[in-house]
C-alpha cells in the first residue's frame, strides 16, 4: 500500500503560529493543519502538561567533537552528530558506478539512506512492499531481508558495532545481527504512539525519540532491549537524536532542544523557545555547538547554540541538516548550497536548479543530489568537479511527515545514493599506483628500477638473458582481480608476455593482493615498450579498466641517462668486486649478484645504443 494514498491526513504539515493570551503571558500555540491526529492530539495535551522542568545546571564534561573517523555510515548523515562528514573515506572523483538496484520490480517507491558497514548497504524501504534490506555492498545483492510492519509501515535505522536497530511508527524497536539477519531482541517503547525519529545508535545505546501524549526520548539498551532511561521533551517527532562525548542532543519545534546525559538521561540544559508542538528537525553537533533548526521564534530559520550550556550563539538559514567540513558549514536554503565560513558565505552553488538532498562530505568533496538525478561533487571551494546521473530523481529528506527519511550515505570506500526506487553505489576504478621492473641478483637481493607512469619512461639497464625476460610489477592502490583475456599484453615494442622465450596468448599474470606481476620474454634491447593489463577491478562484477606502463630497455645505461657511452664503462668499472647493493646493482648488468669484467664487457658491447628522449 501506498501510505500517502491511504494517509491523506498527513500529506504536508502546514504550520500556523496563534498567539493567545493566557494568564496575562503570550504564548505561541502551534497547530497542524491537514496535520495527523496524534500530532493534534500531543499539542492539545501538551498545551495542558505541567510546566517544562528548570533549566538545570550543566555538568563539566568534554567537549563535544566530530564523529568518528570510520569509513562507515551508521545513522541519517552518516554519524552519530549528523554533520554528514566522512573523513576517513578514501573516495577521490571521479566515481564509478559499482552496481545499481532497481527495486521498481519490488513495488519499492522510496528507499532510505544507507546505513554501511561491515560489506554491507543496509536500507529500508516503502511502496507496495515494506522491507528492511541488507546488501552485498560489493555486488548489491540481497543478503537478507525483514518486513516491516506497523502504521504506515515504514521503518528508521541506525547502527552500531555489528548490529541494526530499527524503529517503527508505533515504537517497536528491533535489533539485527547486521550479518545474518537474525533477530536479536525486540521492544516496545513505553508511553508513546507516533515515532518518526530516526534513531542513532552509540556506545551501547540506541536513542529515539517518540511523541503521542508530549514526547519522550528513549534510551534502549544495544545488548538486550531494556529501556535505561526515558526523558521527557517538547514533542518528539522525526528529529534524530545526535550523540557526542557522553552527551546526547534533541531537538523538536520552535525549537525546544535539551542535552542528556547519555548514560543516566540526566537533563543538561534545555533551550525553549516561543512555542511547542508537533515537527521537529535533526540536529546536528559540530566543534562544541548544536545546530537547531525549525526556529518559528527568530529571524533564521536555524539557532547555533553551545552544546555545553545551551546559550544562542547565532543563526542560521538551512532547509537541510548542516554539513561541516573543518571550519566550513554547508547550509542548504531555497535550492542553493551554501558555503559559510566564520558567518562568511564563501560561494553558493545551485546546480541545475534542481538540488533536492541533504549535502554529504566524503573525505574532501561535497555530494548533493538533485531532482533531475544528477548527483554534484564540489570541491570545498564550491566547484563542480564531478557529476553523474543516478538514473531517477533524487529526492529531499522529508522531515516533516510519517515516513521513511532519505539521503546519501558513504562508507567502506563507497557513495550510496538512494534515488526514488533505484539505489546506486559509486566508488573509484582500480588505481595504479606505481610498476617497478624487478629482478634478483643472484645472492645479493631482488631490486627494483622505477617505471615511472607519466613522463620519460624508466631505464632497465640489466640484460634479460639469454630469452631477454623480465618482470614487471605493477602496484594498485587497492586488492584487484585481473579479468581481462589477455591478461595483459605488450601493446607497442618488440617482445611479449611469457617467459623462457615462449610468448603466453594468454597473457597470464600473477596476482597477490593489489600486486600484479607481468613476466615478460623475447624483450629487445633499447626500445621503449608498453604493457598492458586488461581488465582490472576491484571486485569480480565491477567495471573494470585498462592500465599501461611504459617500461625503458637499454642494456649497459647503468647511469640512466638514456645512452650508453664511455661514462656507463666507467661507472661499472669503479664498482667491479665491490658488494652488490641498493646504490649500485644496476652495474651488476648481468644480475649475477656479483660485479665482474663480464659486467664490464656487457656494458662495453652495447656503447652507443640509446633511448629516444
Ligand atoms: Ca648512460
Ligand atoms: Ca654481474
Amino acid at each position: 500500500m501506498n501510505h500517502n494514498e491511504k494517509d491523506g491526513r498527513r500529506s504536508g504539515l502546514s504550520l500556523i503560529i496563534k498567539v493567545s493570551l493566557i494568564g496575562g503571558g503570550f504564548y505561541l500555540l502551534l497547530f497542524g493543519i491537514c496535520a495527523i491526529p496524534f500530532s493534534v492530539a500531543q499539542r492539545e495535551a501538551g498545551h495542558a502538561r505541567p510546566q517544562l522542568q528548570q533549566h538545570q545546571q550543566p555538568t563539566v564534561r568534554p567537549a563535544p567533537s566530530q564523529g568518528g573517523q570510520v569509513d562507515e555510515s551508521v545513522a541519517w548523515q552518516n554519524n552519530a552528530v549528523h554533520d554528514g562528514f566522512d573523513a576517513a573515506s578514501p573516495l577521490v572523483p571521479p566515481l564509478t558506478l559499482r552496481w545499481s538496484r532497481d527495486l521498481s520490480a519490488n513495488g519499492v517507491t522510496s528507499i532510505s539512506y544507507p546505513l554501511i558497514a561491515q560489506g554491507l548497504v543496509l536500507v529500508t524501504t516503502t511502496g507496495q512492499a515494506n522491507t528492511f534490506m541488507a546488501l552485498d555492498e560489493n555486488t548489491g545483492a540481497t543478503v537478507w531481508s525483514a518486513a516491516i510492519n506497523g502504521t504506515y509501515g515504514f521503518v528508521n535505522a541506525a547502527y552500531d558495532s555489528g548490529k541494526v536497530f530499527v524503529v517503527n511508527f508505533d515504537g517497536l524497536m528491533k535489533a539485527f545481527d547486521a550479518a545474518t539477519g537474525t533477530l536479536l531482541w525486540s521492544v516496545s517503547l513505553p508511553g508513546q504512539y507516533a515515532f518518526t525519529s530516526p534513531p542513532t545508535a552509540a556506545n551501547g545505546i540506541v536513542y529515539e525519540g517518540g511523541a503521542g501524549i508530549g514526547g519522550t526520548v528513549y534510551a534502549v539498551n544495544e545488548t538486550n532491549g531494556a529501556v535505561l532511561w526515558t526523558m521527557p521533551v517538547e514533542n518528539g517527532d522525526h528529529s534524530s537524536p545526535a550523540v557526542v562525548a557522553g552527551s546526547v542532543f534533541v531537538s523538536y519545534a520552535c525549537p525546544q532542544s535539551y542535552a542528556f546525559n547519555a548514560t543516566t538521561g540526566q537533563q543538561l540544559w534545555h533551550y525553549s523557545s516561543c512555542c511547542e508542538g508537533g515537527g521537529g528537525a535533526t540536529p546536528v553537533v559540530h566543534a562544541g555547538q548544536v545546530y537547531v533548526r525549525d526556529d518559528l521564534c527568530d529571524q533564521t530559520s536555524g539557532l547555533v547554540l553551545d552544546a555545553n550550556t545551551g546559550t544562542v550563539i547565532g543563526g542560521f538559514n538551512s532547509d537541510r541538516p548542516p554539513a561541516f567540513v573543518g571550519n566550513l558549514a554547508l547550509y542548504f536554503q531555497s535550492g542553493t548550497l551554501r558555503g559559510v565560513e566564520n558567518g562568511q558565505v564563501l560561494w553558493s552553488f545551485a546546480g541545475d536548479g534542481q538540488l533536492t538532498s541533504a549535502p554529504v562530505i566524503v573525505n574532501q568533496t561535497i555530494y548533493i543530489g538533485s531532482n533531475s538525478g544528477t548527483l554534484f561533487g564540489l570541491n570545498t571551494s564550491g566547484q563542480q568537479i564531478w557529476s553523474t546521473q543516478v538514473g531517477a530523481p533524487i529526492p529531499a529528506p522529508d522531515e516533516h511527515n510519517a515516513t521513511l527519511t532519505t539521503g546519501l550515505g558513504a562508507g567502506d570506500g563507497l557513495l550510496v545514493v538512494p534515488a526514488g526506487h533505484v539505489l546506486a553505489a559509486y566508488g573509484t576504478l582500480p588505481t595504479l599506483t606505481g610498476a617497478v621492473s624487478r629482478k634478483t641478483h643472484g645472492a645479493a637481493g631482488t631490486f627494483d628500477i622505477d617505471m615511472p607512469l607519466t613522463g620519460s619512461s624508466g631505464v632497465e639497464c640489466r640484460s634479460g638473458g639469454a630469452t631477454h625476460d623480465y618482470s614487471l610489477v605493477a602496484t594498485f592502490a587497492g586488492n584487484v582481480n585481473v579479468t581481462g583475456m589477455p591478461q595483459s599484453q605488450v601493446i607497442s615494442g618488440m617482445g611479449c608476455v611469457g617467459t623462457g622465450g615462449v610468448c603466453d596468448p594468454n597473457g597470464t599474470v600473477s596476482v597477490s593482493g593489489n600486486i600484479v606481476t607481468v613476466p615478460l620474454t623475447n624483450i629487445a634491447d633499447a626500445q621503449v615498450i608498453n604493457v598492458q593489463i586488461n581488465g582490472v577491478n576491484g571486485a569480480g562484477d565491477e567495471p573494470a579498466v585498462n592500465v599501461n606502463i611504459p617500461m625503458g630497455i637499454l642494456i649497459g645505461d647503468v647511469n640512466g641517462n638514456r645512452a650508453v657511452n664511455a661514462s656507463d664503462v666507467a661507472l661499472t668499472k669503479s664498482q667491479v668486486g665491490q658488494n652488490v647493493g641498493a646504490g649500485n646493482f644496476r652495474e651488476d648488468v648481468n644480475a649475477n649478484g656479483t660485479i665482474s669484467s663480464t659486467d664490464v664487457a656487457i656494458v662495453k658491447s652495447d656503447v652507443g645504443t640509446a633511448l629516444p628522449p
